[in-house]
């Protein structure tokens, strides 16, 4: 095949050699077979590693300006290369092949968007220094977070900007999250394996041969189902004739290493409908994501991913019947999994289009969402709004893989503030309900303080704090299993934690997936019929390792508790009034002060299981954004979070709608000169690849800049 390289190449000369056009010279004698380039790319990957010259984060760099190259001459060929270089570089082959593998329909595989990224971004700036912090374990640098000034995004805050009063009357709804849905989950099969996911017929456990006599026998092994909305126990499966040795094979029910079972999922939600078909009614339920189960990426197959989106979403609607359900976009819950392209990014967006297409449609079918919404999610990818209420609440859901460090083209162009266009819809409503005296609550699936890049996070920070207290009642998340809260300081939570600067305040749901060593669960909240404010909290849920003795019986869903009871038990707040900010950061003092309430608030978030605690919870639910949670780690004299050891020099500062990026510098001398000279040496590398490698190329180095360091300047 002949490799027809030269136009492309001048094209990735303009764009390496930056922003100001070079002559170039080139000529083309030689015209390679792919098998040849495919040799050459990988022995220049293996080259890079062995460079001495360079640091941990400048490899990484370097690696992605070859990759970026391939991207703009070759991209058919990054999959076969980076996966040849990975293997041979000995990381765990199964990783390397998801990480660049060609797609596929049969493994959540990224080699294409991994290609198209790399085709896109700006290896040597920002777009490199983000990307190899968090894909490159080896490089520690994270870059210092731009500052941003959004104040052209919208008209100034009203000086009064207080909630509406409360009317005392009170609805309930329903808050489900992280169903995590195993399709595949097979009684008897191994619940303790070393290769995720767990209960699953291909699971093994790879350490040791279990041993032939088990300790679990005569425990949990029926093989029931609900039918007609009814229980029916199943024959007894006698584990004695299971001949393969098991460590400890999976009960019907579930298992604290493992996902949801159908059968689980089917137990919660017809125990949600006795309550709400004989205690009290819901109006509405939320949903913030998390259908798919946790299977390594080399499990997740397409067919799966979207049978348990629809088995899912089918279910919850066959239980809650009139009761809808607003839903939010999951991070795993696309295929490849976390993955999101810019809806510019036209051949790309058209191979995910169909997956907005599948829950625009069942959404619609299910009756949750109206024509004008399904066609907004099909339309925009990242975000809609409902009105819930007689319009007098509006709820915005978004898709956090818009901050999800997984996604892999939030990497390009990282100082663009909004590559997807979400943050602009999400103004555009705040500010419509600002004008209509409409209250707002927003759900998306990852909280901004787990996996998240900073800027986008800080991004949303900045537009919460514009539209707190009035307009923004409420805020939702998933994701993270456990059950909790987080409190939003200014200053993008880098002002001190005292109440004058508390902004706001998210609830994070409890997951009805056992996963993770957590108790299924679920709540509702008693919300003000009048200012929609969240007047208490009640969370449900049941000790899954009942269900391991109790002759293959329903498991007992309990209340576990509600809020107000647990963390104001002398109701010194008047119960009439909404769980303010105020409360919030109330209680979070006392888990911070009281060693009984730091200690009850841990056996919450698992809802009482043996699972370690973690030892972070004032940071946790302190810290709103990664950038909180790291100044928070740092200041508590935590030794989980590995300071970087290079810093950038200097910190843009981004004026949104007047397209400027200005770079302020940081004070320390010595340490810009050290990174000047590291990012001399990667050009030079940089420059010495364009030479030797592209031996068809000469092109004039690149002149020494006054000033800035070059790789910032690119951004201007
Ligand atoms: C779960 O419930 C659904 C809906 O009623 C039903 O179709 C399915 O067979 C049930 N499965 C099990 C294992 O109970
Ligand atoms: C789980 O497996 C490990 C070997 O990987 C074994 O040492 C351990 O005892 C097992 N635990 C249980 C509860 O079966
Ligand atoms: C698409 O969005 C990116 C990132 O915001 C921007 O840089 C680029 O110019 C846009 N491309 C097109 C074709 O609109
Ligand atoms: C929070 O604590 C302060 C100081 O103890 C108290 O004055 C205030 O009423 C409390 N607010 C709420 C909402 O509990
Ligand atoms: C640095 C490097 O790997 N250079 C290679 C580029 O291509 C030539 C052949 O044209 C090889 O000989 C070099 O090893």
């Amino acid at each position: 095949m002949l490799c027809s390289i030269v136009y492309q190449l001048s094209l990735f000369l303009h764009l390496v050699l930056a922003h100001e056009a070079y002559p170039i010279h080139y000529f083309s004698e030689t015209s390679l077979s792919d098998e040849e380039i495919v040799k050459r790319a990988v022995q220049d990957l293996h080259n890079i590693d062995a460079a001495t010259d360079l640091n941990e984060c400048l490899t990484c760099k370097a690696r992605l300006q070859l990759a970026k190259f391939l991207g703009l001459t070759r991209p058919d060929l990054i999959p076969q290369v980076f996966s040849i270089w990975c293997i041979e570089a000995e990381y765990d082959e199964i990783q390397c092949h998801m990480n660049y593998g060609y797609p596929s329909e049969d493994y959540s595989t990224t080699g294409n968007d991994f290609a198209k990224v790399a085709s896109l971004m700006n290896p040597s700036g920002l777009d490199g220094d983000y990307f190899c912090y968090y894909h490159d374990s080896s490089c520690h640098v994270l870059p210092e977070t731009p500052m941003i000034d959004m104040s052209n995004m919208w008209p100034p805050k009203p000086r009064n900007y207080q909630p509406p009063d409360g009317s005392g009357e009170v609805f309930h709804v329903l808050h489900i999250s992280d169903i995590n849905l195993q399709l595949d989950y097979t009684v008897f099969s191994e619940a303790n394996c070393t290769q995720s996911l767990c209960c699953s017929p291909q699971c093994r456990n790879q350490k040791a041969t279990a041993p032939h006599v088990n300790e679990n026998a005569n425990s949990g092994y029926y093989d029931s189902s609900y039918s007609k909305n009814h229980f029916e126990k199943g024959k007894y499966l006698d584990i004695s004739k299971v001949r393969k040795p098991t460590w400890s094979p999976a009960r019907q029910f579930g298992e604290y290493t493992c996902d949801t079972p159908v059968l689980l999922l089917n137990n919660t939600m017809q125990c949600i409908r006795d309550l709400h078909q004989n205690h009290l009614s819901f109006q509405f339920a939320l949903f913030t994501g998390g259908t798919v189960d946790h299977s390594d990426r080399c499990f997740m197959s397409k067919e799966k991913n979207i049978k348990s989106q629809e088995t899912s979403y089918r279910i919850m609607k066959h239980y809650l019947d009139t009761v809808d359900v607003i839903p939010t976009f999951g991070t795993r819950d696309i295929f490849p999994m976390n993955q999101l392209p810019q809806k510019n990014l036209s051949e790309n967006s058209n191979t995910y289009q169909w997956q907005f297409d599948l829950i625009a449609d069942l959404w619609s079918e299910l009756g949750w969402v109206d024509h004008d919404t399904a066609k907004q999610i099909r339309y925009t990818q990242t975000g809609f709004s409902l009105l819930a209420m007689e319009g007098k609440l509006k709820i915005i859901s978004l898709n956090s893989n818009v901050w999800n460090v997984k996604n892999l083209y939030a990497f390009w162009n990282v100082l663009n503030v909004d590559s997807y266009g979400v943050w602009k819809f999400l103004i555009n409503e705040l500010l419509d309900s600002e004008r209509n005296h409409q209250r707002v609550w927003i759900i998306a699936h990852l909280p901004p303080s787990y996996q998240s890049i900073p800027l986008p996070t800080k991004i949303f920070t900045n537009i919460i704090e514009r539209f707190s207290p009035r307009v923004i009642a409420a805020i939702f998340f998933g994701y993270i299993q456990v059950d909790t809260f987080v409190i939003q300081y200014g200053s993008d939570g880098t002002d001190k934690k005292e109440l004058e600067n508390a902004i706001n305040h998210a609830l994070i749901g409890p997951s009805v997936s056992p996963f993770s060593g957590v108790n299924p669960s679920w709540r509702y909240y008693a919300v003000d019929s009048k200012s929609f404010s969240i007047v208490n909290s009640f969370t449900y849920y049941t000790p899954l390792d009942k269900s391991f003795r109790n002759d293959g019986a329903e498991p007992n869903w309990e209340f576990a508790y509600s809020a107000r009871d647990t963390y104001d038990p002398e109701m010194a707040w008047p119960s009439e009034c909404g769980l303010t900010t105020e409360w919030w950061h109330n209680v979070s003092r006392k888990i911070a002060e009281v060693p009984e309430l730091e200690l009850m608030y841990q056996r919450l978030e698992t809802r009482w299981t043996d699972r370690p605690v973690d030892t972070d919870s004032v940071c946790k639910v302190t810290s709103f954004t990664v950038d909180a949670r790291k100044q928070c780690m740092l200041t508590e004299d935590q030794d989980n979070y590995i300071e970087p050891t290079v810093q950038n020099d200097y910190i843009p500062y981004i004026h949104v709608d007047r397209d400027v990026v200005e770079y302020v510098e940081k004070e320390e001398e010595e340490e810009k000169e050290q990174q000047q000279q590291q990012q001399q040496l990667a050009n030079e590398w940089e420059q010495h690849y364009i030479e030797n490698n592209a031996t068809i190329i000469t092109a004039k180095p690149i002149p020494k800049r006054k000033g800035k360091s070059l790789h910032l300047s690119a951004h201007l």
